[in-house]
């Protein structure tokens, strides 16, 4: 079934020509990773290749292979053969109209219940798209270059946390090894994207700890951060990236989530969630997405409201 899947998708980049290459917005590495893998390699085959991301490329990952070519805005009366979304959960988080520009839709995800496309190369055992990306690739008549071994192995780290999470599977490390073993640097790509941190996300960091909170009964905890202390700080968005780590790592916790303010009365909320607790099914319930392990939704209401609101959730949750 995967293999007749992964042979449709090889007939496609073989039989054509314009390709558009796309993820989510608000990218992580594995968005980014996948993203700029892929369009390496088919430019690398010859092929005529956009690669979009609307939210740009995080200044962390600026040092991948051609990220100068990604492009933030989909050029005008430009049909493409075959579109690619990549990791986007949904086709929404795309946030261009990738189904008008194109003739087919390949949707390649990790991400439970992403359905969409003419061709849903859809595989959740896998720890990253950036593998599935690897697996396409294998199955085309290339060898993968070191350039796109970087983006690809760049994917792996970021959606394994560094293979520390459940998802580094057995598949993680044997593609990560043949992608070391191609000539990458391991440590040029974890110090790109765990050492070379803005000081002002050091600094946000240095306010958002302080609103620390842990349940009464130990098993989970939360930071936030609202508008105007995002302001003040001069910080950005992106630079709020991981904070939700910060609580996960605290002993006892089960689920750590991270609200940030997005509007007026609004807060996004990362959830993050260690073993057996299933914080994608709960952040569905609020009208979000993600994964057993990790979510998000968006909450309307006070910091107060929301936090109290979630407290409830929880606390009947974990009974
Ligand atoms: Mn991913």
């Amino acid at each position: 079934m995967i293999q007749t899947m992964i042979q449709q998708i090889v007939r496609q980049i073989e039989d054509n020509q314009s390709f558009l290459v796309v993820s989510h917005e608000n990218p992580d590495g594995d968005a980014i990773g996948s993203t700029l893998g892929l369009a390496n390699a088919l430019r690398e085959m010859g092929k005529q290749v956009v690669a979009l991301n609307v939210d740009g490329i995080p200044q962390i990952m600026q040092f991948l292979p051609n990220h100068d070519q990604l492009e933030t805005e989909l050029p005008t009366d430009t049909q493409f053969d075959v579109a690619f979304v990549l990791d986007a959960g949904d086709l929404v988080r795309a946030g261009v109209p990738v189904r008008d520009c194109c003739r087919t839709l390949i949707n390649i995800d990790h991400h439970p219940h992403s359905d969409f496309g003419d061709i849903c190369y859809l595989d959740t055992s896998a720890s990253a798209t950036a593998i599935l990306i690897d697996r396409i690739l294998n199955a085309c008549d290339y060898d993968i270059s070191l350039d796109v071994a970087k983006c690809l192995y760049l994917g792996i780290l970021s959606d394994t946390g560094s293979f520390r999470y459940s998802s580094a599977n057995p598949e993680a490390f044997a593609v990560s090894g043949r992608l070391v073993g191609l000539g990458i640097d391991p440590w040029e790509v974890a110090s790109s994207l765990y050492e070379s941190l803005a000081p002002e996300r050091m600094r946000l960091l240095g306010l958002v700890l302080p609103t620390l909170e842990i349940s009464a009964c130990g098993r989970y905890a939360s930071v936030a951060l609202t508008k105007e202390v995002l302001e003040k700080s001069g910080a950005s968005e992106e630079h709020t990236d991981g904070f939700v780590n910060y609580p996960r790592a605290i002993s006892g916790v089960e689920v750590a989530l991270f609200f940030r303010q997005t509007a007026d009365n609004t807060y996004k909320i990362s959830f993050r969630s260690r073993g057996k607790i299933d914080v994608g099914s709960m952040s569905r319930e609020l009208g979000g997405g993600g994964h057993h392990n990790a979510a998000g939704a968006k909450v309307t209401g006070s910091l107060e409201e929301v936090r109290t609101k979630l407290s409830h959730l929880l606390d009947r949750l974990l009974a």
